[in-house]
């Protein structure tokens, strides 16, 4: 009998017509999100579990699963919703697909930056609902992007191509990362590197967040560091939403003390916090950072290769915890 493989969402087609040639697999037709009793049942039947961010693979889940279960295949970066130690305690090797989603989530921030201080939003909502009397010389003014500050928090990969593409825009880019990167890199990108976070904040128009979500990242932008934020200031967050404290951000932006904030992740998705939507200053998408037919894909294929090198016996190249 082959080892079994439970996938917990449904896949694009081709990434799920591969998976049949190639394992034992178990595939979610209707793609009906797993309960937390649906994840007890996989862990303790199957050998390789893939999983994505809408499974919350606690300690409690992983103390049930059998000693057959080896290996945790996630399909997207973050690895924030599976509970590391316990996997590692129990020897479940945890893959995911880094270096396929960076373009398209770079993408996505540099959206969020160029629509919410154009005010694309707020404009098209305001056409749609026939608002839109006549053109005005001080109707629906932004803010200019060439020569302000973006300060990146977080200069991986995903920090780094969004550093090359608001650069393009006339962008002073600044970073805060838990290293500074190499002089070439940096010079290449023209990025400034700031020692202190708090700092940095100060001195920024806009903020990005694009640091991993972990125990040392979670609310990074405390109530406090939003507070130290201008008052002409936005925010965009494409990374998870507990990097940010999301209530102290809700109460800057209704108060103004902040201009506005591009946001793709939220504190509890898919439910999102009824004040943010009743904001005007925000622009708001649902989770789609590396929502590409191409990511997609390229996320299947890294979640198939590391799955067969793992059941051919070799140590798959993603793995999280080495
Ligand atoms: C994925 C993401 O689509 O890769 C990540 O960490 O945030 C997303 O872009 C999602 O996590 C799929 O599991």
């Amino acid at each position: 009998m082959k080892p079994l493989v439970i996938v917990t969402r449904k896949l694009p087609a081709s990434v799920e017509l591969r998976m049949k040639e190639l394992f034992n697999v178990r595939l979610n037709g209707d793609d009906k999100v797993f309960t937390k009793e649906d994840l007890i049942a996989a862990v303790k039947e199957a050998h390789v579990l893939v999983t994505t961010v809408t499974d919350e693979i606690s300690g409690g889940v992983l103390s049930k699963a059998a000693p057959d279960l080896k290996m945790i295949a996630n399909y997207g970066v973050g690895v924030d919703h599976i509970d590391l130690m316990s996997a590692r305690d129990k020897r479940i090797i945890i893959t995911n697909t880094p270096g396929v989603l960076t373009e398209d989530t770079a993408d996505m921030a540099m959206l969020l930056i160029l629509g919410i201080t154009r005010r694309m939003s707020e404009g098209e909502k305001m056409l749609r609902a026939g608002k839109w009397k006549i053109w005005s010389p001080i109707g629906m003014l932004g803010m200019r992007l060439r020569d302000k500050n973006l300060g990146i928090i977080g200069m991986g990969r995903i920090g780094q191509a969004l550093a090359l593409r608001a650069k393009t825009f006339g962008l002073n880019i600044h970073y805060y990362n838990r290293q500074q990167i190499n002089e070439d890199l940096e010079k290449s990108l023209c990025a400034t590197y700031w020692a202190s976070l708090d700092q940095m904040i100060t001195q920024m128009n806009i903020i990005s967040l694009n640091c991993s979500s972990t125990p040392d990242t979670h609310h990074i932008m405390s109530r406090r560091r939003i507070g130290l934020m201008q008052k002409n200031a936005y925010l965009i967050n494409t990374t998870r939403g507990d990097v940010v404290d999301e209530d102290a951000l809700i109460e800057a932006l209704e108060e103004k003390t902040i201009a506005g904030a591009g946001l793709d992740v939220y504190k509890n998705e898919p439910n999102i916090n009824p004040r943010l939507l009743n904001l005007d200053n925000v622009l708001l998408t649902p989770h789609m950072g590396s929502a590409t037919d191409e990511a997609r894909i390229a996320m299947g294929e890294k979640v198939i290769i590391n799955v067969k090198t793992f059941l051919d016996g070799h140590s798959p190249g993603d793995r999280v915890l080495a």
